[in-house]
C-alpha cells in the first residue's frame, strides 16, 4: 500500500473513494463535507437521507458508503470524526476507528485508491499534530490485500507541512 500527501481540494481527485468528514446525522455541513455535497450534487444527500432513515445516521468512528454524484471519484465514504474535548473522552480511539473503518469499507467494495481529508482537524478541533501522527500510523499499520494507494489530502498549509514532514521520516 503506497502512501502519498498532496495539498488541495479533495473533491477534484480521480480516485476510487473519497472520504468525507461528516457528522453523525449525515446532514451535510461546512468544511470538507460542505465542499463535497456542493461539488457532488443532491444525489449524495438523498442517499445520506436513506441511510439516516434505515439506521439513524452514522455513529462517531464508523463509516458508511454512498455513490459520489457528480464527483470524478467512484464512491464516497462518510466517516464521523470525534469532537475534541481535551483528549480524555476516547477521541484517539475514535479517530483511529475512522481510518480503519473507512479502509475496511473500501476493501469490502473493491476500491483500490482512497483519499482522506484531515478528519476532525477543522470544526471538530482535534490538535493537528496528534491527528496527523495518528492518521499516518494507523494507515501505515493497516495491512490491506486490495487497497493500493492512500492519499492524504491537506487543505491547509499547516497540515500539509506536517504530513510531508511525518511521511519523510
Ligand atoms: N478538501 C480537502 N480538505 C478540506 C476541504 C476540501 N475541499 N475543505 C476543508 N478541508 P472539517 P471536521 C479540510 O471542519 O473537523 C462539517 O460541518 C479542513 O482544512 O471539514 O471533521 C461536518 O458536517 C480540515 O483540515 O471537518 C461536521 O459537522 C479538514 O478538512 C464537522 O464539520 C477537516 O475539517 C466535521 O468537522
Amino acid at each position: 500500500m503506497k502512501l502519498q500527501v498532496i495539498k488541495g481540494d479533495i473533491t477534484q481527485l480521480q480516485v476510487d473513494a473519497i472520504v468525507n468528514a461528516a457528522n453523525t446525522r449525515l446532514m451535510g455541513g461546512g468544511g470538507v463535507d460542505g465542499a463535497i455535497h456542493r461539488a457532488g450534487g443532491p444525489v449524495i444527500m438523498d442517499e445520506c437521507r436513506q441511510i439516516r432513515e434505515q439506521q439513524g445516521g452514522c455513529p462517531t468512528g464508523e463509516a458508511v458508503i454512498t455513490s459520489s454524484g457528480l464527483l470524478a471519484a467512484k464512491k464516497l465514504i462518510h466517516t464521523v470524526g470525534p469532537v475534541w474535548q481535551g483528549g480524555n473522552t476516547g477521541e484517539k480511539e475514535l479517530l483511529k476507528a475512522c481510518y480503519i473503518n473507512s479502509l475496511k469499507l473500501a476493501e469490502a467494495n473493491k476500491l483500490k485508491t482512497i483519499a482522506f481529508p484531515n478528519i476532525s482537524t477543522g470544526v471538530y478541533g482535534y490538535p493537528k499534530v496528534e491527528a496527523a501522527k495518528l492518521a499516518i500510523n494507523t494507515v501505515k499499520n493497516y495491512r490491506s490485500e486490495s487497497v493500493s494507494l492512500v492519499i492524504f489530502v491537506c487543505f491547509d498549509e499547516e497540515n500539509h507541512r506536517l504530513y510531508q514532514h511525518l511521511l519523510d521520516q
